[in-house]
């Protein structure tokens, strides 16, 4: 049976708050905290006899606060690939959202609260090693430029826990023809945020951040590849990873980086955060295999969370069909963990 759509999610969504109404509110505030600052110089400068006032900074709370609106928004809910359908519902959004791996803010699952630190405006991408030309891209003119859709995936943690989502992004092969990568370009790393003050989980010296992750050329102009940057129909709540993360959705979730600041053409292939810690446990491939087992649990089953159901797993998460063919001839490798 396939999932339809009610898309519930985006109807109380929209029935809140319109993503125009939002913006306007946005600017409106921008403009008042403006305002007060300008009003606040004019007053200390008068007062300090004039030159002195250009000198005078808005006070750090501030500029927090007049961080730059999501240009974004008006864009969601983005169209829906019908070509993806599920046969199990969408996972309840409050269970998805508060139920989370960001080891960034913390090795437990309970890290939205901390994760709303996260300042996702401005939010720069780098891209480089073997491309034409280096470059910088801001993610709202990113999401402007990307042919947007919508699709609904799978989702497995190496965990052996899974979800359904409804994903708003663009295929990664699209972003690696916009980057016009060289022939000797193998391989495509990818590196999450690095910032210490703001996610208390990088303060944990003994683990390598910042998360780093990686796929084949092959791997990532494979359609399935998605770059993430809303779900449920709107832009990605910062505990998902915003503003722009990885779904590789024939893969354990811990290839799925979240809030990447670096995309990097390589001819070596990299080693991943998970690798570099356990290597023994966490490889660079990583499709999923119900036949193998993680040294320390069975992969055979999985929790659907939301559902209090135990389901079997299937070899590739469901996507053998589309992607089994990427793997042919490399038997020998550790394709499964
Ligand atoms: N930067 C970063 N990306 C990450 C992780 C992380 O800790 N840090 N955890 C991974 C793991 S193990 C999983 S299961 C998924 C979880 O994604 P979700 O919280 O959106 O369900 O994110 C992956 N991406
Ligand atoms: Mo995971």
């Amino acid at each position: 049976m396939f999932y339809k759509r009610p898309r519930r999610w985006e109807l109380k969504e929209r029935d809140a708050t319109p993503e125009s109404v939002f913006l306007n509110r946005r600017r409106l505030l921008a403009g008042a905290a403006v305002g007060a600052t300008a009003v606040g110089t004019i007053a200390l400068s008068g007062r300090l006899g004039g030159s002195g006032g250009a000198k005078l900074m808005p006070p750090a709370e501030a500029a927090a606060d007049d961080a730059p609106p999501d240009l974004t928004a008006q864009y969601y809910p983005f169209e829906p690939n019908d070509r993806f359908v599920l046969d199990r519902e969408i996972t309840d959004e409050a269970i998805a959202s508060t139920y989370n791996n960001f080891y960034e803010f913390g090795s437990h699952k309970r890290i939205s609260r901390e994760a709303q630190a996260l300042q996702i405006r401005p939010w720069e991408i780098k891209v480089d090693g073997e491309v034409e030309q280096e470059f910088t891209i801001g993610i709202d003119d990113l999401v402007k430029r990307m042919p947007r859709e919508e699709r609904l995936y799978r989702f497995r943690c190496v965990e052996a826990w899974s979800m359904a989502v409804p994903w708003s992004g663009f295929t990664l092969k699209a972003f690696v023809d916009m980057a016009r990568p060289l022939s000797s370009a193998k391989y495509v790393r990818m590196e999450t945020f690095l910032n210490r003050k703001v996610a208390s989980g990088q303060r944990q010296f003994w683990y390598p951040w910042p998360y780093v992750e990686g796929l084949t050329i092959e791997e990532a102009t494979h359609d399935l590849s998605f770059m993430v940057t809303g779900v449920y129909g709107k832009p990605l709540a910062k505990q998902f990873g915003a503003p722009l993360r990885l779904a590789v959705p024939w893969k354990y979730g811990f290839k799925s980086i979240k809030s990447i600041v670096r995309i990097s053409f390589t001819e070596k292939r990299p080693v991943s955060f998970w690798e570099e810690i356990q290597p023994a446990e966490y490889g660079f491939w990583a499709n999923v295999n119900p036949d193998v087992a993680h040294p320390r649990w069975s992969q055979a089953t999985e929790q659907v969370l939301g559902t209090g159901e135990r389901v079997p797993t299937l070899p590739y998460n469901g996507y053998g069909e589309e992607v089994a063919h990427l793997y042919a001839g490399l038997e020998g490798e550790t394709l499964y963990r």
